[in-house]
């Protein structure tokens, strides 16, 4: 089941939240910042150690004091223009973090942020059209998957995709 939460990602009781990370994996604003925050400084400690890694991959640690078990740190494209690969990447940057998710084996729930739809720029309705095409990619394997947005504009967009038939 994919389901919509506007609100803060931090908050979710879910094994796994993903995060909109950057390539050193050594914290930063946004949601990056907010995770970070609520996870304590261990995380930078644990995700530091993976980094840096490329865009389009994804690794995964504890969440030490979040409420989920596990952080996955995606890297998202920083948006140029379009045409520099950045559909292929954002895409590429859901797909490694359901990876993870499974590679993780006891991960049943995971939520994820509009990854790159922040500071990288890249333009929402896309953003979300990519995220929801993955996220129906895996519903099966997973029992909740939270495309969770920060504000009522990005939520009213997951909802409109996903009430739009798979093409
Ligand atoms: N919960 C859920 N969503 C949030 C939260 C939150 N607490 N805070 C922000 N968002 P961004 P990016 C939304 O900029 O574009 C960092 O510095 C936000 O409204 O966090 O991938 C990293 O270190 C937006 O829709 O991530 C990287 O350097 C979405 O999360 C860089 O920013 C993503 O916005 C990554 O940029």
């Amino acid at each position: 089941m994919i389901e919509v939460f506007v609100g803060d990602i931090t908050e979710l009781e879910v094994d796994a939240i993903v995060n909109a990370a950057s390539r050193a994996l050594a914290g930063g604003g946004g949601v990056d910042g907010a995770i970070h925050a609520a996870a304590g400084p261990e995380l930078v400690r644990a995700s530091r150690a993976l980094g840096p890694i490329e865009t389009g991959s994804a690794v995964i640690t504890p969440g030490f004091r979040l409420p989920a078990r596990h952080v996955i740190h995606a890297v998202g494209p920083i948006w140029h223009g379009g045409r520099q690969g950045e559909a292929e990447l954002l895409e590429r940057a859901y797909e490694t973090s359901f990876e993870r998710a499974l590679g993780a084996g006891d991960v049943r729930s995971i939520a994820f942020p509009a990854i790159s739809a922040g500071v990288y720029g890249y333009p929402k309705e896309s953003a979300v059209e990519i995220a929801v095409r993955v996220m129906r990619r895996h519903e099966k394997e997973f029992r909740r998957i939270v495309a969770c947005a920060f504000d009522e504009r990005t939520g009213t967009l997951y909802r409109r995709e996903l009430s739009v038939r798979p093409k």
